[in-house]
């Protein structure tokens, strides 16, 4: 089995970053956008076809929960992917050739370690409270989308803890400052979750249904049933308050309200079945599936736009 059917700690990925991009100078170029609470490097991975104006840009983030051991695996085989089939299958080069692809691979480093080291369950990022002896904050909860509101917990102990402000983590503060800064060019935000094999769109953060909530379930839909034509597996789709549960304070409503028009988190396999602890004979298929995913929504988009 290849090096991407593998899950690989936190250190070999910053590895296999620093060799991709030396690797492929010509289509990947390394963008810090900040550092975690342990100092670890937040790095970008920017991809980018032949130039073609007017340039759009999308985004993937994947590990923002520390145990979803998927999302990473994920994000590596997207970015291994397009290196090596730009120009030779369609979708991917069509992408590359009409948006730069930023895509963050570890958004929660520290918290990602701790699963490879000391606590495989571990969800939250690891910065350190004055008034508590718990540890971490739900980065998925820390931004700025009626923030700490029902189904998010001020307490520092709980697992779904938002934090002591919107973007007091500086994981979440450096995505923020990022997608801050590129708001006019991105056009697709893409968070990647595990588990439950759905693809969820805004609101979760209250019931409201989204401006354009008919193009995001009209994508979602399409994403959906390629995977399950291609792959013969399901997935749910829907807002995430209705589909899930409401959950304040997460990154896609946070940059659907920054004014990313089309706004997702994916939840890749299983279904419960061994859940965070998907074994690697099973990474290919989980990532297959999530490809083709990404690009019907992709390619969706760039028709849009
Ligand atoms: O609760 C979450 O943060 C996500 N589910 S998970 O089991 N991976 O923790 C769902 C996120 C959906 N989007 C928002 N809540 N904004
Ligand atoms: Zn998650």
């Amino acid at each position: 089995t290849s090096y991407y059917e593998k899950y690989h700690s936190l250190e070999d990925i910053y590895d296999w970053i620093n060799i991709t991009t030396q690797d492929h100078p010509e289509m990947v170029q390394l963008i810090l956008i900040g550092s975690s609470y342990e100092k670890q490097p937040l790095f970008v991975l920017k991809l980018s076809g032949k130039e073609r104006h007017p340039k759009r840009a999308m985004w993937i983030d994947c590990g923002i929960h520390a145990r979803e051991w998927i999302s990473p695996a994920f994000c590596l085989w997207f970015v291994q992917y397009a290196i090596s089939f730009y120009n030779l299958n369609y979708d991917i080069t069509e992408m590359l050739n009409n948006m730069d692809i930023y895509v963050l691979p570890v958004l929660n480093p520290d918290g990602y370690k701790y699963t490879w080291t000391k606590n495989r369950m571990w969800r939250k990022n690891r910065s350190r409270q004055e008034d508590s002896f718990c540890v971490g904050a739900d980065l998925n909860r820390n931004f700025d989308a009626n923030w700490c509101t029902e189904g998010a917990s001020k307490r520092p102990c709980d697992e779904t803890y938002c934090g002591r402000f919107p973007e007091s983590e500086p994981e979440a503060m450096a995505v923020a400052n990022f997608l801050r800064s590129h708001k006019h060019v991105m056009k697709l935000y893409l968070s990647i979750h595990s588990y439950s094999q759905m693809l969820l769109f805004p609101y979760s953060c209250s019931y409201e249904e989204a401006t354009n909530h008919q193009e995001l379930n009209e994508l979602a839909h399409e994403a959906a049933m390629n995977i399950r034509r291609y792959y013969r597996n399901l997935y749910k789709y829907g807002p995430g308050a209705k589909t899930i549960y409401l959950a304040p304070g997460g990154s896609d409503d946070w940059a659907y309200n920054l004014g990313i028009p089309y706004s997702f988190t994916f939840e890749l396999q299983d279904k419960g079945q061994y859940g965070f602890l998907l074994p690697p004979k099973y990474i290919a298929k989980a990532c297959n599936e999530a490809l083709i995913a990404v690009k019907t929504i992709a390619l969706g988009v760039i028709k849009k736009t």
